[in-house]
């Protein structure tokens, strides 16, 4: 079954609500969220991860950090996603108590290929398709890098970037266990449709494999 992977933007939420739209999209399908801020400051940063983890618990939804294991640690979250240039994995699953997750961007072969050693419960081939939403990407992987990814790795892959209704279950068929998605489900009028739409063609995509 493939999974759907929320990745929160307070912007692109278009002045909606964080708590309501993520609730939304939880009650929509979404299986696993990353809370990501990239301009507030620690103290709104772990308030909101600490709001969201209580959000989560009743669904039995795992709240991932982007990047900052303090914060991780003082919510309780479940798990920190890094990308090259962070924290290495190794030492993020260290800093941890037993049992969380720990998730890290591959932007090339190589770092697919150095990720097959490291103690990582995801690899996030990202960008699987180059988006607006993060522009300071260096490849864009597409079906036949997702494919390559499949071959030579051994990890659960999440595709991150331009996932939409229209290419979900591509991404699913070339071998992506989850995808992840900001703008696809944070901009929707209807968080809450949008992603039993993604969640009902990645299920559909899943099964055929
Ligand atoms: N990392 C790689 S692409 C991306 C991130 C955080 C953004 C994906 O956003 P969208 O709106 O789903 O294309
Ligand atoms: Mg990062």
């Amino acid at each position: 079954m493939a999974e759907i992977y929320l990745v929160t933007d307070e912007e692109l939420l278009l002045g909606k609500d964080l708590l309501n739209t993520v609730e939304a999209a939880v009650r929509g399908g979404v299986g696993m969220v990353q809370l990501r801020e990239k301009e507030s400051s620690t103290r709104l940063f772990v308030e909101r991860a600490i709001a969201l983890k209580q959000c989560l618990a009743p669904f039995h939804v795992p709240l991932i950090i982007n990047d900052r294991v303090d914060v991780a640690l003082a919510a309780d979250a479940d798990g920190v996603h890094v990308g090259q240039s962070d924290m290495p994995p190794q030492m993020v699953r260290k800093l941890l108590p037993p049992g969380k997750i720990v998730g890290l961007s591959v932007e090339s072969p190589q770092q697919v290929l150095d990720a097959e050693r490291l103690d990582v419960d995801y690899i996030a081939a990202s960008p699987v398709f180059s988006t607006p939403t993060k522009t300071d990407t260096r490849i864009e992987w597409g079906l036949e890098g997702l494919r390559w990814i499949r071959l030579h790795s051994h990890h659960r892959i999440v595709a991150i970037g331009g996932i939409k209704p229209g290419n979900a279950a591509d991404i699913v068929r070339a071998g992506a266990s989850s995808l992840a998605v900001v703008s696809g489900i944070c901009s929707a009028e209807d968080p809450f449709e949008a992603a039993r739409l993604y969640k009902r063609i990645a299920d559909a995509a899943g099964q055929e494999r």
